[in-house]
């Protein structure tokens, strides 16, 4: 089938009815989405507007009252129900997907494997919500920290993982004890309304089996920027978690830091790679290209600057373009495809800038263009573009949200480094070596800079179970694994006094 027959509005209906979802609230409404697949139209959805949204808030801030009531590891139950909701929907899911954001399949089923893995995650967490018990210098006492529920959280999150990104943050917001309001990207809102769907099974099994759950645990606001700043404004939300671009993240981090309120913020990426001389190369290779051109560059992790030593640099690099040249690249539906779509002509267009920059800066393109305009005039599918650099110099130390790779030599490992870290982003980094001083110093305090440093696997693709999210411009946030769960709660230290004096601290007499 060519890109020019599929009729992915009919796929559309098929999914979301199989999910529960009303065309109501697909079709008729204000917010058009297309499909990054062939361009066109598969829905129009009705928008909420800023009162609602204040609305929204305020209901789940009565539900958060209440669910705070519910033990965790009761809260647990609910997101162990998600899990297996999600793992019957898998397919229809990571379909939809694959339809909305242009993922080839093996990734949308992948975004969706990545939610069921948070959901488990969360439940083992439901019981483990602990603080410690300190010891006091006061006779008779015992001090200990308490982690309480936190209240409504905020989650904005982009079109590139347009469901993971809910389920990270809810999944542990809700085993916190909190409830949650969430604006997806204006690109992808159809995802967000399955995901919503399948939320509300889990919730009817849930009360089926006997248990309590609040009405708007959580809510799914559909709409612009607007809903976004009712967000970030709204006292009642303590804490916002927010995934999308740096210029994004400048404006939401102050207005919430403004009125006391935290934020969980995971913005751009420019990663890089080192490879070394004692590299394994056909290793490296594989890393590379799937870091580099899997999910057509749209990944905050993508792999963006690759830093090749002299003396590997003949070996790797031809192979590199080689791969670039004949990486399969169409419907992201068909099997067999490894790159589909960009999102949209604005990421097409901004590719091709940070192209023309590029060779302005001396670098040397391959790859790049448009391909299937043909079969598809309102879709934007391009070849990975490799791009060999004098230096670090032109857009390189930009993000750009497409297929880029910049290649750059170095002789020296310290100059590699330093180059390496010289950039405003901090998220992901790794280092292709088989030297034990080159791998321990690069995930060493003197290393790479970043939130996420790998050794012999590439930027891309992390797991569930490490706090994912980086440093510098990349906004500091830490969510999904380890212990990322403590943003979502507030820490109380309790000091608790059995004897029948009143110590005081430091010593200090107050006798009245
Ligand atoms: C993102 O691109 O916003 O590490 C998140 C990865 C995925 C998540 C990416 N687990 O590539």
């Amino acid at each position: 089938m060519t890109l020019a027959t599929l009729d992915l509005a009919a796929d559309v209906d098929r999914i979301l009815a199989d999910l529960g979802v009303a065309t109501s609230r697909y079709k008729g409404g204000t917010l058009a989405v297309r499909s990054p697949v062939t361009g066109k139209e598969i829905g129009t959805l009705p928008e909420h507007s800023a009162m609602d949204a204040k609305a929204a808030i305020e209901k789940a801030q009565t539900a958060f009252l209440a669910w705070r009531k519910v033990p965790g590891p009761k809260r647990g139950e609910l997101i162990r129900l998600l899990g297996e909701e999600l793992r019957s929907a898998k397919n229809a899911l990571g379909e939809l997907v694959s339809i909305e954001v242009g993922k080839v399949t093996s990734e949308g089923l992948g975004e969706v494997q990545e939610m069921i893995d948070i959901c488990d995650f969360a439940v083992g967490l439901s019981r483990q919500l602990y603080g410690l018990t300190i010891a006091t210098e006061r006779a008779d006492h015992r001090m200990m920290e308490t982690w309480h529920p936190l209240g409504v959280v905020g989650i904005i999150s982009a079109f590139n993982f347009p469901v993971a990104v809910w389920s990270w943050n809810s999944a542990l917001a809700l085993v916190c004890g909190n409830s949650t309001v969430w604006k997806p990207s204006e690109k992808t809102p159809l995802t967000a309304l399955a995901t919503q769907a399948i939320f509300e099974k889990a919730v009817k099994r849930y009360r089926d089996a006997g248990y309590d759950a609040p009405e708007n645990l959580s809510t799914l606001l559909i709409g612009g920027r607007e809903i976004g700043e009712v967000l970030v404004d709204h006292e009642q939300v303590p804490l916002i978690s927010a995934t999308g671009s740096t210029a994004m993240g400048r404006i939401v981090g102050p207005r919430v830091a403004q009125r006391f309120g935290r934020s969980i913020l995971e913005l751009g990426g420019n990663n890089a790679a080192i490879v070394t001389p004692t590299a394994d190369l056909d290793l490296t290779l594989r890393g590379v290209a799937f870091s580099a051109m899997g999910t057509a560059g749209q990944r905050c992790t993508t792999l963006r600057r690759l830093f090749v030593h002299d003396s590997v640099y003949d070996q790797l690099v031809p192979r590199l373009i080689k791969a670039y040249q004949s990486v399969t690249i169409g419907s992201p539906l068909t099997a067999g495809n490894l790159v589909g779509p960009l999102i949209d002509k604005a990421a097409f267009d901004k590719m091709q800038s940070a192209l023309d920059a590029a060779r302005t800066a001396g670098g040397n393109v391959s790859g790049g263009e448009r391909v299937l305009s043909d079969d598809a005039a309102d879709a934007y599918y391009v070849r990975p573009a490799i791009v060999e650099m004098p230096g670090q110099t032109g857009p390189v130390k930009d993000e750009t949200f497409a297929p880029i790779l910049y290649v750059i030599r170095y002789s020296d490992f310290n100059d590699a480094i330093d180059l390496h870290n010289d950039v405003p982003q901090g998220l992901s980094s790794s280092i292709f070596t088989n030297d034990m001083r080159e791998a321990e110093s690069f995930v060493s305090s003197q290393g790479s800079d970043c939130g996420i440093a790998n050794v012999n696997i590439g930027p891309s693709g992390a797991e569930i179970g490490g706090a994912f999210g980086g440093e510098k411009e990349t906004g500091g946030g830490r969510e999904s694994g380890s212990d990322a769960w403590r943003a979502y709660m507030r820490r109380a230290t309790n000091t608790l006094n059995y004897g029948r004096t009143l110590p005081l601290a430091q010593g200090v007499k107050f006798d009245i």
